[in-house]
């Protein structure tokens, strides 16, 4: 199949890119390095060191395999690069990583909220102009967010409920209720790919992705040239990922406030089993559907006492310090979202296990000369300090 990954430079894209290639789909990956840019307006960067751009990855990746992945470098707020790309690669699936992904991001002032959701949104938007004007058989497999449902204090059904309302009942997108305005960018996108389904005939799997772990996949480890960016910033790197870094390097487990959080996660390799289940599967002509794209859940407590727990295993002294929260979000809440439909198309999951936390700390271990001890703290907060009163 011809398969283009937006983004697929990124932590994700890259891997994706790969196991594609490697299982005999004809791969086109598209980037213009927006989290490499931020990274570097920031003083941050990955863990692992990563090749320079994608030509360079797609070299190695070459001469590692012998296989081919096509790349362009381009943004998809770019209309030339997005018709040019659609128009000589005639994609049959479109797996789109391609979006600003941070929470800390977006909030941290306006020109960063701004920038997140045209970013998103409107990239998004010409990828949907380009599959009907050019691809309109396509199959989209879009990377939504669990975030995008927010925490109600009911089930979280995968995409749609059933609603009886004095008298009459039908089945409308479940309600979102998201946690920053980089979740919010993607409620944004749902509401228009659902809308170029219904309109004009597209088809689309909107992944509901939740937090991904993990450092290694079977192709990163092929060769060290080949390895993935592994980001542990405040404002890139997420939680467990985040957490097994700082046992390594002895930082105290930063838990925002009381850690009742509770959130899906899920291993890298099994986000890329997903995304290959849903390309593998595609829905009918005008279907939109949601997958809940995670494996387990977990309090952000669950998971400083594992990496806690395993750390001892390892050698590792581990503190586990709670600090302010620099975000708005209930710290004790009901989660429970339902998570069937990718375990129905054939979804083994990797569970989490001392054993893999271990294998982290020791993917960990061998960068930690690497690492930019002044970003593992928060500095971005959800509401600005309260100012001070002047009395009148
Ligand atoms: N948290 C801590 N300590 C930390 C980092 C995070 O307690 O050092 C807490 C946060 O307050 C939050 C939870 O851990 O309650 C998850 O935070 P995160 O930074 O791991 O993940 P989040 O901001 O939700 O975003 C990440 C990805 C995003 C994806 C989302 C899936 O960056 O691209 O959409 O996970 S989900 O969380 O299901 O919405």
């Amino acid at each position: 199949m011809r398969i283009l990954i937006l983004g697929g430079d990124g932590y994700l894209g890259w891997p994706t890119s790969m196991h594609f290639s490697r299982r005999g789909h004809e791969v086109h990956a598209l980037d213009d390095y927006l989290r490499r840019r931020a990274h570097t307006e920031a003083g941050t960067d990955s863990l692992t060191p990563i090749l320079a751009s994608l030509p360079a990855r797609a070299k190695a990746w070459r001469d590692v395999t012998g296989l081919e992945i096509g790349v362009s470098e381009g943004d998809l707020l770019d209309w030339e690069v997005v018709e040019r790309v659609f128009r000589e690669f005639q994609p049959e699936a479109i797996v789109h990583y391609g979006e600003m992904p941070s929470a800390p991001y977006s909030m941290i002032d306006r020109e960063h909220a701004a920038f997140t959701q045209t970013n998103n949104v409107i990239g998004t938007l010409n990828v949907l102009f380009a599959m009907a004007e050019l691809a309109p058989d396509a199959h989209l497999v879009k990377l939504g967010t669990m975030g995008e449902y927010g925490t109600p204090n009911i089930d979280i059904e995968e995409g749609f409920i059933t609603i009886h309302h004095k008298g009459r009942s039908d089945t409308l997108p479940f309600p979102k209720m998201p946690g920053s305005l980089y979740h919010l960018s993607k409620v944004h996108d749902s509401h228009n790919i659902q809308f170029a389904c219904r309109i004009w005939g597209l088809r689309s799997t909107d992944l509901n992705q939740g937090v991904v772990y993990g450092i290694e996949t079977d192709e990163t480890t092929l060769d060290p040239r080949l390895a993935t960016r592994f980001d542990y910033d405040e404002v890139f790197g997420t939680a467990l990922n985040r957490f097994c870094l700082q046992a390594v390097i002895g930082h105290p487990l930063t838990v925002y406030g009381r850690g009742g959080q509770t959130r899906g996660y899920l291993n890298i390799v099994d986000t890329l089993r997903c995304v290959e289940l849903a390309v593998l599967n595609p829905p009918e002509p005008g279907e939109y559907r949601v997958f809940n794209q995670f494996t387990e859940q977990f309090s952000i407590l669950d998971l400083a006492r594992q990496v806690h727990d395993a750390g001892a295993a390892y050698g590792l002294p581990v503190e586990v310090r709670h600090l302010d929260n620099p975000r708005v979000e209930s710290e004790e809440h009901y989660y429970n979202p339902a998570h069937t439909k990718l375990l129905d198309l054939g979804l083994d999951p990797h569970l989490l296990s001392e054993t893999l936390i271990e294998s982290m700390f020791s993917a960990i271990e061998r960068h930690k000369d690497r690492v930019i001890l002044d970003h593992i703290m928060p500095s971005t907060r959800w509401r600005p300090p309260a100012r001070e009163r002047t009395p009148r």
